[in-house]
């Protein structure tokens, strides 16, 4: 069976190459895609790449991963939960909960920018995080994940 990773995305995160450039720089969400689709054929894994601007969504995107991964057919998540990293308890007690392996991602160094991006509620319940390799984070996001894995 061929398994597969998540690349889940939270608010915003559809505007990507649209504003901002200097901080997110150019890539569009479906450069985005395109990068991680490469990665995953790479590596022989199938990729789920979902965006979402609903914390709801989000936290049902998790629960279903968590049982997928569960019945061995997920190797975990990439989560860019973009400003929902800052403050949401319930992504926290959701990827908790569902006992889903989560990498959390950011484009930007979230630590060299304002002090409200410094925390993250995701940290303690992820795996692993990753910060600052602007779009590029994703395919060694996923590369992290399959060593983990593998
Ligand atoms: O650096 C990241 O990936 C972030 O998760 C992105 C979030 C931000 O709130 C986090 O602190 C760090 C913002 C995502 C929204 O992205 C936009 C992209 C272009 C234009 C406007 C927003």
């Amino acid at each position: 069976m061929t398994q597969k990773i998540l690349v889940l995305n939270g608010p915003n995160l559809n505007l990507l190459g649209q504003r901002e450039p200097a901080v997110y720089g150019s890539a569009t969400l479906a450069d985005v895609q395109v990068l991680c689709q490469t990665a995953c054929d790479l590596a022989g894994v199938a990729l789920e790449f979902v965006q979402s601007n609903h914390e709801g969504d989000l936290i049902d995107a998790l629960h279903r991963a968590g049982r997928e991964q569960a019945a061995g057919e997920l190797l975990g998540v990439v989560f860019n939960a973009g400003a929902y990293t800052h403050t949401s308890v319930a992504l926290h007690d959701a990827i908790k909960g569902a006992q889903v392996t989560v990498v959390e991602l950011h484009i930007s160094n979230v630590h060299a920018r304002e002090v409200f991006r410094h925390h993250s509620f995701l940290s303690p319940a992820a795996k692993a995080v990753m910060a600052g390799f602007g779009v590029q984070g994703y395919p060694l996001a996923i590369g992290g994940l399959l060593q983990m894995a593998g």
